[in-house]
């Protein structure tokens, strides 16, 4: 099919080219030179300018009567401002664009060539200047001023009693935070990030736990390196050198041992017990199931993530010494809820968002609601809205019964960055609350899991927040 088409065009090509070289032979049967632009062409070209200008505007029309209406229908305070802001826009921008493509078109038509007359020559004018200039930086101030009003009035500080939400990206998932009964998220740190603690908050169970988890993997690197097989084996042929060198020094048997450590002829005792003790020591560490045989790649590997591993703890260490000027200011994190999936929020109420990011620079979208904001590793931002609409009436409005609000994720951040997405359920005051209720907070949930570990190990229990099963799957 695809050949096809190729084809039509190539022979397409081949026939236009055909054509206007029979053309060129008969303007010179008709001793007419090529240059040479009859009256009636000029015509013609005037009246298809015309033409062109109305099918280009056919075609504008078209496209807006069938894709002018993008936008699903605006559900936040300011989503309604947003799309006044963008119609304001689209009015002065078509406006413009109907206006200089109409002169555009019309001029060109209007004044093809004739021979017999002539160009008015014409240099300048002051007023027609002042006119262009002094109108389009009149209408640019009040796009950028009214625009810049619609932005402060968004992203300006929320108010005292709004409801803040943690919305955490990192590849690919959301996590939304709630603050609990203090109002105040807890501190988190990326050196505390474990499957038990996805956001890192800090805890004193959380950096106890932490520092535990990170001292048993530096326990075993160094253990994998200790007994790697032939770095043994080397120290001990250096050792029994040594001793070597040590018993037979006199009877002139110079080696390298000997050069190198002078006192070798006269090793003490102590030494000699102490080089000894060693050599016994690696002769059972080779005999242990311990030993492992690495390449020196695999140990140079080991030792970088040594280093790095001991460089977190000093992290988590600093963290722990962390001086918040007498306020215990950790334990906030304790009444934190963590939900995934989907997250709540009361119609009427404000919210106000704060994302964070994991690992790269994630965009939190949300439609609806008219709301966009970069999520920065390392960098909180915030955004406020207040939605107007519950999932139930959009559900009615939209005539769709399966409706959600979502939140999307709009920066190209990976492979599964398409399915970067969380459910957003807007409900009335009520049952917000009660929904509120029944999520876990992040210090007890630790709790009740271990509990749960302890009774029945294997079993998953149905009702476990989305987050433990995370843990238990571990
Ligand atoms: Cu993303």
């Amino acid at each position: 099919m695809k050949l096809l088409i190729l084809l039509v065009i190539v022979v397409g090509i081949i026939a236009v080219a055909q054509l206007s070289r029979v053309y060129e032979l008969t303007a010179l049967l008709r001793k007419r030179k090529e240059e040479e632009i009859s009256y009636a062409d000029n015509r013609l070209n005037a009246g298809l300018w015309l033409v062109f200008m109305v099918l280009f505007y056919a075609g504008v029309i078209y496209l807006f009567v069938v894709y002018g209406d993008y936008a699903p229908p605006a559900a936040s305070v300011h989503g309604a401002e947003v799309d006044t802001l963008m119609g304001f826009n689209l009015i002065i921008i078509v406006t413009v664009f109907f206006l200089v493509n109409t002169m555009l078109f019309w001029f060109a038509s209007k004044y093809y060539f004739r021979k017999e007359r002539k160009a008015k020559f014409f240099p300048h004018d002051n007023r027609l200047e002042l006119v262009w200039t002094v109108i389009p930086s009149i209408v640019l101030a009040v796009i950028i001023i009214y625009g810049l009003k619609t932005w402060n009035d968004m992203t300006g500080p929320a108010s005292d009693d709004a409801i803040q939400v943690e919305l955490y990206s990192k590849q690919f998932d959301w996590t939304a935070r709630y603050s609990g009964a203090d109002k105040e998220f807890g501190l988190a740190s990326y050196n505390l990030i474990t499957t038990s603690n996805p956001l890192g908050i800090v805890t004193e169970e959380k950096l106890e736990e932490s520092l535990a988890d990170l001292e048993s993997q530096i326990t075993e690197i160094k253990d994998d390196l200790q007994y790697e097989r032939s770095t043994l084996l080397n120290e001990k042929a250096e050792i029994e050198e040594q001793l070597h060198a040590a018993e037979h020094g006199h009877h002139g048997h110079h080696d390298d041992a000997q050069d190198h450590e002078g006192h070798a002829h006269g090793m003490s005792d102590d030494m000699k017990a102490t080089l000894n003790a060693r050599l016994s020591e690696i002769n059972t560490m080779l005999n242990s199931d311990k030993v492992t045989i690495l390449t020196q790649a695999a140990i140079d590997a080991k030792e970088e993530k040594l280093y790095r591993l001991e460089r977190q703890v000093q992290r988590i260490l600093e963290i722990d010494n962390f001086d918040f000027g007498g306020v215990a200011s950790w334990e906030a994190g304790k009444d934190d809820k963590i939900v995934k999936g989907e997250f709540h929020v009361p119609v009427g109420r404000e919210i106000e968002f704060v994302f964070r990011s994991r690992d790269v620079i994630h965009s939190a979208y949300m439609p609806h609601f008219r709301t966009q904001m970069n999520c920065v590793p390392g960098v909180p931002t915030r955004f406020k809205m207040t939605p107007t609409i519950t999932t139930d009436s959009m559900r009615l409005i939209t005539g769709n019964e399966e409706f959600d609000y979502v939140l999307l994720c709009n920066k190209v951040c990976g492979a599964a960055h398409f399915n970067m997405q969380m459910k957003v359920v807007v409900e009335t005051q009520e049952q917000y609350e009660s929904w509120l209720e029944q999520q876990d907070a992040f210090y007890v949930e630790q709790v009740e899991e271990e509990k749960e570990e302890e009774v029945q190990p294997t079993e998953e229990k149905p009702e476990a927040a989305e987050g433990s099963t995370e843990t238990a799957a571990l």
